[in-house]
């Protein structure tokens, strides 16, 4: 920098006119007429011809050599990483305006491909064991998805849980037939807390929906029930319009649905949360005794366990297939994956 700001204003303002260069050389910032210290005959101060503040050739106030506005090198549109995830839609992100969804991720049950590999909720039951409970021992068991052999968890004590659920991914919820009260469980030391009576009748499904709520299916009052999740309490939502005999809940997570089997009709149906009202009915052919139902995402199929056998239910035909027996228990009443324990 050979001249200060003010001198070269001071020359224009007396009338200060830009002469050739006697030399024929490049001109000298005296010769330019604006009012920076450069040599060119643009309003910034580096030494190129455009009219931003970087060191290169274009346009843009980068510093690649490229005229889009990013920061890589090529001049592709909208390939920036607009949710600063840290993966651009070039990089593989298939949601460019949502951060919790980008190549790496988990992808969990909510009917979006968070990871972009192209498959919906893959990874949602992934790492999670299918876990029942036996009546009236208290046993709790996995059950291996494909053969139905079951490995002993821990033990309850008395058996009374007759449906259960996982909510949030980290709290285990059972209903007690027994005293008609929601139970904490800690399914891997066997340790559980009594919650007070909810006061209403026999909740003989329970699941957690992703709207935040734990809902339960009384089939003494054959209505769809909301447990407070701090106090256990129950509210009614509305009648249930079918009878409910022996029972079990699921919870389509891809597609937000509640979902009922009971064991009286042989069928399945959905709920609709906000009324109770069924919404789809489909029979099926599962001998059903007691019930346990699970919705598992990683293929869109139910699980059904009954008495001491494990099956897979077509959700739109009912069609069942039997996955096998759970050898040395019985009365198996309750079906939810869980993570499993460490
Ligand atoms: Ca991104
Ligand atoms: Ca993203
Ligand atoms: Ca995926
Ligand atoms: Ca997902």
């Amino acid at each position: 920098m050979r001249r200060s700001i003010p001198l070269a204003v001071l020359l224009l303002a007396c009338g200060g006119k830009a002469t050739p260069d006697p030399e024929g050389g490049e001109p000298s910032d005296r010769e330019d007429m604006d009012v920076d210290v450069d040599t060119d005959t643009d309003t910034d101060t580096d030494t190129d011809a455009d009219t931003d503040t970087d060191t290169d050739a274009d346009t843009d106030t980068d510093t690649d050599t490229d005229t889009d506005t990013d920061t890589d090198t090529d001049t592709g549109a909208a390939i920036r990483d607009l949710d600063g995830d840290g993966y651009t839609i070039s990089d593989g992100d298939c949601d460019d305006e949502d951060p919790a969804v980008h190549p790496g991720v988990t992808d969990l049950c909510n009917g979006q491909d968070d990871d972009c590999d192209g498959s919906i909720d893959e990874d949602a039951s992934v790492g999670m064991m299918l876990l029942t409970i036996e009546n009236p021992t208290g046993l709790v068991l996995s059950l291996d998805t494909s053969t139905g052999t079951p490995t002993v968890i821990s033990e309850l004590g008395d058996g009374v849980d007759n449906s259960m659920t996982v909510v949030d991914g980290t709290r285990t919820i059972a209903h007690s037939h027994g005293t008609r009260s929601l139970q904490e469980l800690d399914v891997c030391t066997g340790e559980r807390t009594v919650m007070a009576d909810h006061g209403s009748g026999n909740s003989c499904g329970l699941v957690w929906a992703s709207d935040g709520d734990l809902y339960g299916l009384d089939n003494e009052g054959d209505q769809l029930l909301r447990f407070d999740l701090e106090s256990g309490a129950a509210e009614v939502i509305g009648g249930i319009d079918r009878g409910v005999g022996n029972c079990g809940m699921a919870y389509d997570c891809v597609t937000d649905t509640l979902w009922g089997a009971d064991a009286g009709t042989r069928e399945l149906f959905s709920i609709d949360a906000v009324t109770g009202l069924t919404l789809e009915t489909v029979r099926t052919d599962v001998p059903f005794g007691a019930v346990g139902l699970a919705y598992d995402p990683a293929n869109g199929m139910f699980l059904a366990v009954t008495g001491s056998e494990l099956f897979s239910i077509h959700p739109s035909t009912g069609e069942s297939a039997a996955i096998g027996r759970v050898e040395g228990h019985e009365h198996l009443s309750s079906l939810t994956f869980h993570p499993t324990c460490d």
